[in-house]
C-alpha cells in the first residue's frame, strides 16, 4: 500500500525527549479512551462506539504545529488523538459517549466522536463523510473576509490562520471533497486537508475507491495545491511533514493536502467485525505498524526510557481514563423535555424591521425589481452579507463591467449588485449547488450572512446533504452553540408553458419537512420584499422559495415600501375575505384562487376567506384556525403534487383539530401525481388551473 520512495521518512535530527514522551502521552490516553468506550458499550452504558485507533501518531504530530486560539478545525470522527492534543479532556469525550446533558459538543443529541467545541475551535461535526470540507472551505473564505472587508471585524482572525479539515480514503471519492479541492486552490485558502488513509471505507479498501488507490497521487496536478504523503503511523516523519505543510499555508496562504498512511487495528466500528474481510497476515501487518508500539520503541530505542517508566505511564494514564469516565457517567442526562430546544432560534420581530410600508412613489415594480431592491438595502446595511452562486455576477471578470451591461443572475435577481457591492461581496460559483450551500454553511459558521442562489429548484438535490444534514440542524445538534442563519434563495415552480420537467419543479415539502428550517414562498412583489428582508434579518436557515411565474406579473406589482419594510416570520395574509369557505393556499395558486373565489361569488354569492400562508413552515396556524372556525368549509390549493403534499398536512391538521367546526370533509385542489411535462396542453392539465380550484370550491360548499 505505501510504495516506497514517495512516502517520506524523518530526516531531522530527534525530537527533544519531553516532546516526544508528550506525545506517546496523548496517543495512550486516545487509545484506552477507546478501550473504556469499548468496555462499556459492551456494558451498555454508551450506545455507539468508533475508535480512532491507529491515527493517533499524525493527529498528536499535527497538533503540535496548531493552535487552538488562531486555527480552526473540521475533525472526522477518528480525530480523538487530535482533539486530546488541542485540549479536550477525557472526561468532555466520554460525556459524548454516555449522552450526558452537560457534553461539550451536543448536549446528547449526537453520536460519540462528533468533537465540537468552541472554546477550542472544534467546529461541530456532523456524520454524512464529507460535508466537512465544503464547509472548512467557506469558513476559511470567510476569514479572509473578515480580515479584509469587515472593518468591525479587524483583529478577529488571525493572519495566517490554517483551517483544519480531515477524512478518510474512502471520503474522497465523495464529489464534495473534489468540490471542496476546486475552490481551495482556485481561491488559494488556507485549508489544510488531512487525508488519515487507513486502506479501508468500512470493509471497502483504498483501490475501489480511486484508481491506483493513492489520492496524493491522484490530486498531484491541481494548481497552488501542495501535496505531501506521509507515514502516518511514524511519529517523528509526521511531525516534520506537517511542521512543512502548516508552515506552507502560514507562508503562502494557499491549501496543501497531507496523505497520511494510517491503520485501523480495530474493526470499523463496534457494529463491524474486520475479520469478515481482512485475512489474518494482513491483520497482523497492520499490528506491526501500530503507532502506539512504534512510539514506544522508539522511546525506548532512541531516547532510553525504561520499560517500567513506560509501564508507569500506562497505569497513569489508565487511572485517568477511569476517572474520567466514572464521572461522565454519573453526570446526568439531558432532560426528556429539552428535545426541543434550539430548533430554531428565538424569534425576534424586533430586529426584522417594520411590518408597514412606507412608499417613496407609487411606481409599480416586479417582484424582481423588488427581490433586488431588499438585496441592496441589506447589503448597504449589513457588511457581512456575500452573495454568491451560479450567474449571480455581473462579470466575473470586473474589468469587463464598463462595457457590458452584466448577468446578475438568469432572472436578473441579482442584477447590479457587483457593479455596487465588488466582487468580494458578489461571486460566480463553480456549477456545482453543494460548493454553494456547504461553503455558505462554512460562512455562516463563521458569522457572514450568506444570501445564496440555487439558480432553479430542479437543480437543488446535490445540495440537500448539505440542507438536510448540515445547514438545518447546526443549531440543535450542537446544543444551541453554533448557528447557521443562511438564505437560499430557489426560483422554482411552473406555469411557464414550456418548462417542462426540469424547470418547473416546486418540491417545498421536501424543505418544509425538515425542522430547523424557515421556509418562504412569497406571492407579490410587496410581500417578497418584505420576506426576503425578514429572511436576512433571522437566525435560522431560510428556504425563500421564489415563483418563476410571479416575477414579472402586472397582477402583483408594488412600489418600492422603503428600506426596513419586514413581513413578520410565519404570518399568513388573507388575501379574500369571506365567511362561506376557506382557502388555503401559497405561491402561484394564489392568484388562481383569488380569481376562483371572485367568480364563486359573482355567480352564487358565496364568499370564500382566501389564505396566502406565505411562510410555510412554520406556518400561520392560528390563522388557519380562526377562519376555519368561523367558516366550517376547507380548501387546500397547491401547485406541487396531491400525494404527501403541503395540503395533506394542513388537511389532516384541520381534521385532528377543527372536526368539531367542520360542516364538510377537506378537500385538496393540487398537481396530478406526475412530473410537468413540456407540452402547454399537458402541462395545463398536470397543474391546477382555475377551474380546478372553482370545482373544489362548489364541492366543498354544497357537500
Ligand atoms: C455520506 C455517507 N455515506 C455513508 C456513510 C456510512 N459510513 C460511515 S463511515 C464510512 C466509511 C468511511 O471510510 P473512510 O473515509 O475511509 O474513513 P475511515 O472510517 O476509514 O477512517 C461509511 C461508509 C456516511 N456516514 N456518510
Ligand atoms: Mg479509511
Amino acid at each position: 500500500m505505501i510504495e516506497e520512495g514517495r512516502v517520506r521518512k524523518a530526516t531531522t535530527p530527534s525530537l527533544p525527549k519531553e516532546q516526544v514522551l508528550a506525545a506517546y502521552r496523548t496517543m495512550l490516553v486516545a487509545r484506552r479512551v477507546d478501550d473504556k468506550e469499548i468496555q462499556l458499550k459492551q456494558q451498555n452504558l454508551v450506545f455507539f462506539q468508533i475508535n480512532g485507533a491507529g491515527h493517533e501518531a499524525v493527529q498528536v504530530a499535527a497538533a503540535q504545529h496548531l493552535d487552538p486560539g488562531r486555527d480552526w478545525f473540521f475533525t472526522y470522527y477518528r480525530d480523538r488523538a487530535l482533539v486530546l492534543a488541542l485540549g479536550m479532556t477525557p472526561y468532555e469525550i466520554f460525556l459524548g459517549a454516555v449522552g450526558a446533558a452537560a457534553g461539550p459538543d451536543s448536549k446528547g443529541r449526537q453520536m460519540p466522536n462528533h468533537f465540537g467545541q468552541k472554546r477550542l475551535h472544534l467546529t461541530p461535526p456532523s456524520s454524512p463523510t464529507g460535508t466537512q470540507c465544503l464547509q472548512a472551505v467557506g469558513f476559511a473564505e470567510a476569514g479572509r473576509y473578515l480580515r479584509e472587508v469587515v472593518a468591525g471585524a479587524v483583529g478577529q482572525v488571525a493572519e495566517d490562520e490554517v483551517v483544519w479539515v480531515s477524512l478518510g480514503d474512502g471520503t474522497t471519492s465523495e464529489g464534495e471533497f473534489w468540490e471542496a479541492l476546486n475552490t481551495a486552490c482556485n481561491a488559494k485558502l488556507p485549508v489544510l486537508i488531512v487525508v488519515e488513509d487507513n486502506g479501508y471505507a468500512i470493509s471497502v479498501p483504498v483501490d475501489v475507491q480511486m484508481p491506483g488507490g493513492s489520492i496524493s497521487r491522484l490530486v498531484k496536478g491541481f494548481p497552488n495545491l501542495s501535496v505531501y504523503e506521509v507515514d502516518g503511523c511514524d511519529y517523528l516523519a509526521s511531525y516534520q511533514v506537517l511542521g512543512e505543510a502548516v508552515a506552507g499555508i502560514r507562508r503562502e496562504g494557499g491549501p496543501a493536502l497531507v496523505h497520511a498512511h494510517v491503520v485501523r487495528p480495530y474493526s470499523h466500528s463496534l457494529s463491524d467485525d474486520e475479520r469478515l474481510y481482512k485475512t489474518a497476515a494482513e491483520r497482523e501487518a497492520e499490528a506491526q505498524r501500530d503507532p502506539l508500539v512504534r512510539t514506544a520503541a522508539l522511546l525506548r530505542e532512541a531516547y532510553g526510557v525504561s520499560d517500567e517508566e513506560l509501564e508507569a505511564l500506562e497505569h497513569e494514564v489508565q487511572a485517568e481514563v477511569n476517572e474520567a469516565a466514572q464521572r461522565a457517567l454519573a453526570s446526568p442526562q439531558p432532560a426528556p423535555e429539552s428535545w426541543a430546544e434550539n430548533i430554531y432560534a428565538p424569534a425576534d420581530p424586533a430586529a426584522w424591521g417594520s411590518p408597514v410600508p412606507s412608499f417613496a412613489d407609487d411606481a409599480p415594480k416586479t417582484m424582481v425589481d423588488l427581490l433586488n431592491a431588499c438585496l441592496r438595502d441589506e447589503m448597504a446595511r449589513n457588511d457581512r452579507i456575500v452573495v454568491f452562486g451560479e450567474d449571480v455576477a455581473d462579470a466575473s471578470d470586473e474589468r469587463k463591467l464598463s462595457e457590458v451591461k452584466g448577468k446578475g443572475g438568469v432572472f436578473k435577481v441579482t442584477h447590479g449588485l457587483q457593479r455596487q457591492f465588488g466582487s468580494r461581496r458578489v461571486f460566480n460559483s463553480p456549477l456545482a449547488e453543494a460548493n454553494i450551500v456547504g461553503r455558505a454553511v462554512g460562512m455562516a459558521l463563521r458569522g457572514l450572512k450568506p444570501v445564496v442562489e440555487i439558480q432553479f429548484l430542479d437543480y437543488i438535490w446535490p445540495a440537500y446533504q448539505q440542507i438536510r444534514n448540515e445547514l438545518a440542524n447546526i443549531r440543535w445538534r450542537s446544543g444551541g452553540e453554533w448557528a447557521c442563519p443562511v438564505v437560499v434563495r430557489v426560483p422554482c415552480g411552473g406555469y411557464l408553458k414550456g418548462g417542462g420537467p426540469y424547470h418547473s419543479q416546486s418540491g417545498e415539502i421536501l424543505f418544509t419537512h425538515i425542522p430547523g428550517l424557515r421556509v418562504a414562498m412569497p406571492a407579490n412583489a410587496l410581500d417578497a420584499n418584505g420576506m426576503l428582508r425578514t429572511a436576512i434579518r433571522c437566525d435560522d436557515p431560510v428556504i425563500f422559495l421564489e415563483h418563476k411565474h410571479l416575477y414579472r406579473q402586472t397582477h402583483n406589482k408594488a412600489p418600492y415600501p422603503g428600506p426596513d419594510f419586514a413581513v413578520p416570520m410565519g404570518k399568513a395574509s388573507t388575501v379574500v375575505a369571506g365567511d362561506d369557505l376557506t382557502v388555503v393556499t401559497y405561491g402561484a395558486t394564489v392568484v388562481r384562487a383569488v380569481q376562483a373565489a371572485r367568480r364563486l361569488a359573482d355567480e352564487t354569492g358565496v364568499k370564500a376567506d382566501v389564505i396566502d400562508l406565505r411562510w410555510l413552515a412554520p406556518y400561520d396556524w392560528e390563522a388557519i384556525a380562526e377562519s376555519v372556525r368561523r367558516t366550517g368549509r376547507a380548501l387546500v390549493v397547491h401547485e406541487d403534487t396531491r400525494s404527501f403534499g403541503f395540503g395533506a398536512e394542513i388537511a389532516a391538521r384541520i381534521a385532528e383539530e377543527l372536526f368539531v367546526y367542520l360542516d364538510a370533509p377537506v378537500k385538496r385542489v393540487a398537481a396530478k401525481d406526475s412530473f410537468v411535462a413540456y407540452a402547454p396542453s399537458l402541462e395545463e392539465t398536470i397543474l391546477p388551473q382555475v377551474a380546478d380550484i372553482l370545482a373544489g370550491m362548489r364541492e366543498v360548499v354544497t357537500f
